[in-house]
């Protein structure tokens, strides 16, 4: 086998298998990152998440939560209004904080002043759309954009 052979191998293999994120989408560490381009209820952002093979984003640290506050930038002029949905809920226990599907306890939050206030009930995490992008607690059945997470090799595709 020639060593042009070989690297074409090589590459055709890597074209799968170091792809980070489809189109769509932004990757960050070993994850992919993308809005959704519609906007629904918190539960509904989930289910729509899942069936792209990825989950609302739970944003786990300070560089992660730094990358998605840039990707939200700049799509600024696809998210004029409306707050951002990302994972977390504390819809099973007032003030206790889980991630969707695995309901892992979140440890990270990034709390507007004053927030969470669980007003009339408040119990989905979004990201409010303002200069510095903090978190709110909101009514679930809000509809807000989304943001979804998948891990790197997962097989996800974007909608629209
Ligand atoms: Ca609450
Ligand atoms: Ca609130």
């Amino acid at each position: 086998m020639g060593l042009l052979q070989l690297l074409y191998i090589l590459l055709s293999v890597c074209l799968v298998w170091c792809a980070n994120c489809k189109d769509g989408y932004s990757s960050h560490g070993d994850y992919c990152y993308a809005l959704l381009p519609l906007k629904a209820s918190w539960a509904e952002a989930q289910q729509y998440c899942k069936a792209l093979g990825a989950s609302l984003a739970v944003i786990e640290n300070n560089d992660e939560r730094l990358f998605v506050e840039g990707m939200l930038k700049r799509e600024h002029n696809n998210i004029s209004t409306g707050q951002i949905w990302i994972g977390g809920t504390d819809l099973l226990q007032e003030g206790q904080w889980v991630a969707p599907e695995t309901l892992e306890p979140l440890s990270y939050f990034n709390w507007a002043t004053g927030e969470p206030d669980n007003l009339m009930g408040q119990h989905c995490l979004a990201i409010f759309n303002s200069a510095d992008l903090k978190w709110d607690d909101n009514l679930c059945e809000v509809h807000n954009f989304a943001l979804c997470k998948a891990e790197g090799s997962a097989d996800i595709s974007i909608v629209g």
